[in-house]
């Protein structure tokens, strides 16, 4: 049971939270190199299963251990089961991958196994002639079979329902991996170097796919098989249409650069990134379609039930709103909405970067409200925009002399034309910008500061858009249509 439930839930967290894997490669880890040999060449590929057969043969026997040790006494087996899980969570702390949060999942475990073991052991001591208590009547032998056969079946059907949802995310993984991207009709122009400052700290213009903030209300990633996939295109429209995964590749695809932003992202957060992205404009899409007079919105829904409201004029006019494939140069990610998912220049991604993306329903706002609109969040969201200071870092300690600083800063489909520092209650001066990619891009600055007497100072920074306004110095919280205000950091110079 310890296990079983212990195995499911790590599939909710990653590989490296998972107890078998954990046992796995610890075992493997202390296998002498003989004994690993002969089993690769008595099993084959099949060696990985056999270990885990035999994991699983070693667990039922220390549970029928535990059972008989518990017949003796329900303390000494719940420590002995303890004394079980902290070994396996030794073997998973000192795998260098693992996290704290990686644990969850033993710790789950082993309260549903001292709680089963609970359970088992008052329905036990009712049986007439087992121990303590002198027992209630002739059925209790049956309920204590019933009730371990229960568990069992239980420990075993969360194995297994471990185990294919492992599989299907395999299977997926596989699908990606096999996927050959097509070449843009239309490629992204090379970026110029220049918009990248080379100081350390400074986060790469592009961010690496692994890097990207990843937010969504999904347990498990939803995982679809591209081949099963199709999208659904209704409502308000002269052609309703389904797209198969197979024609959306075979559509002229364009490549776009473009920053994505979450609207949950405080003044000077990190829910923000930025990448190349492959697809096909929804323009076009909603071209075929022919929306019909009245409607204002598109509703975008995943497999998994998240809903985004998008202006219709937002994804008809000629900006790069994309159905996305790819990810810089990669078919996107299982995390970042695999197959196919929107992302859509200006706007935040709870009201258009939908992924997983399976249905899109032409409408009105009057008539459908999306996910977290429902929830309290402004039922439009155009990006606010924002700047950031990235070094120096928030109480960094420099020693005296000039410091070199530098940050991003994004107003998608504007621009960025200026950016202004403040050091203490100094005057606003401009800093340098680095090569604009696109304007829906972020763009990086940097300012260098003479140096100040030893002691606490700060530093505040704050932009311009493409049509020269300032941005809005007004102090505001995430909820319910994203943060404004200043970036202001402490340092110290000593
Ligand atoms: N299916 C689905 N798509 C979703 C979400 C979600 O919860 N479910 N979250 C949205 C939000 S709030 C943001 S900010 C972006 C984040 O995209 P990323 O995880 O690829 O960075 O995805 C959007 N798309
Ligand atoms: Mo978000």
């Amino acid at each position: 049971m310890l296990f079983g439930t212990a195995q499911l839930v790590s599939v909710f967290f990653s590989v490296s939270s998972s107890p078998m894997v954990a046992l796995g490669s610890t075992t493997i880890d202390f296998t002498p190199p003989w004994l690993k040999d002969l089993a690769i060449s008595l099993f084959g590929m099949n060696d990985k299963l056999v270990l885990f057969i035999c994991i699983g043969v070693v667990g039922a026997v220390v549970s029928a251990l535990l059972g008989l040790l518990a017949r003796r006494s329900y303390r000494l087996s719940a420590a002995a089961i303890i004394l079980l899980a902290a070994v396996v969570a030794v073997a998973m702390i000192s795998r260098a991958s693992t996290g704290a949060g990686d644990l969850v999942p033993i710790l789950l475990g082993t309260a549903c196994g001292l709680a089963v073991l609970k359970w088992l052991t008052v329905l036990a001591s009712r049986i007439p002639g087992g121990i303590h208590a002198p027992g209630r009547a002739g059925s209790s032998r049956r309920d204590f079979l019933l009730a371990s056969s229960v568990s069992l079946a239980a420990a075993v059907l969360a194995a297994g329902v471990a185990k294919s949802l492992t599989a299907a995310r395999n299977a997926a993984e596989a699908a990606r991996a096999a996927l050959g991207l097509p070449e843009a009709s239309r490629k992204a122009a090379p970026l110029p170097a220049a918009v990248q400052f080379p100081m350390a700290q400074m986060p790469p213009f592009i961010t690496p796919n692994q890097d990207f903030y990843r937010i969504d209300t999904a347990l498990s990633v939803p995982v679809i098989d591209p081949a099963q996939w199709s999208l659904r295109v209704h409502g308000m429209v002269e052609n309703e249409f389904t797209l198969s995964f197979e024609q959306l590749l075979a559509e002229d695809l364009v490549e776009t650069y473009l920053t994505l932003t979450c609207v949950s992202n405080p003044v000077g957060g990190d829910l923000v990134g930025n990448a190349k992205w492959l697809g096909y404009p929804l323009r076009k899409l909603l071209e075929r379609a022919v929306p019909t007079t009245g409607a204002d919105m598109v509703l975008s829904t995943s497999v998994d039930g998240f809903s985004a409201s998008t202006p219709l004029t937002v994804l008809t006019d000629d900006r790069m709103a994309l159905l996305a494939i790819g990810m810089n140069d990669e078919p996107l990610p299982l995390e970042h909405g695999f197959p196919v998912r929107m992302v859509v220049p200006g706007l935040y991604g709870y009201v258009s970067a939908t992924k997983w993306l399976v249905d899109l329903e032409v409408t009105r706002f009057q008539d459908k409200t999306a996910y977290w609109t429902t929830r309290g969040w402004s039922a439009k969201g155009p990006i606010k925009m924002s700047s950031r200071v990235d070094t120096p870092r928030p109480f960094a300690r420099l020693p005296v002399g000039e410091v070199v600083m530098g940050g991003s800063a994004w107003a998608q489909t504007s621009g960025i034309s200026r950016i202004e520092v403040q050091v203490d209650d100094g005057d606003w001066q401009e800093a340098e910008l680095a090569s604009e990619a696109s304007v829906d891009t972020w763009r990086q600055w940097r300012f260098v500061w003479p140096g100040g007497q030893p002691g606490t100072h700060t530093v505040t920074v704050r932009a311009y858009d493409g049509d020269g306004q300032l941005q809005s110095g007004q102090k505001a919280d995430p909820a319910p249509d994203g943060s404004s205000g200043w970036h202001r950091l402490q340092f110290s110079v000593e």
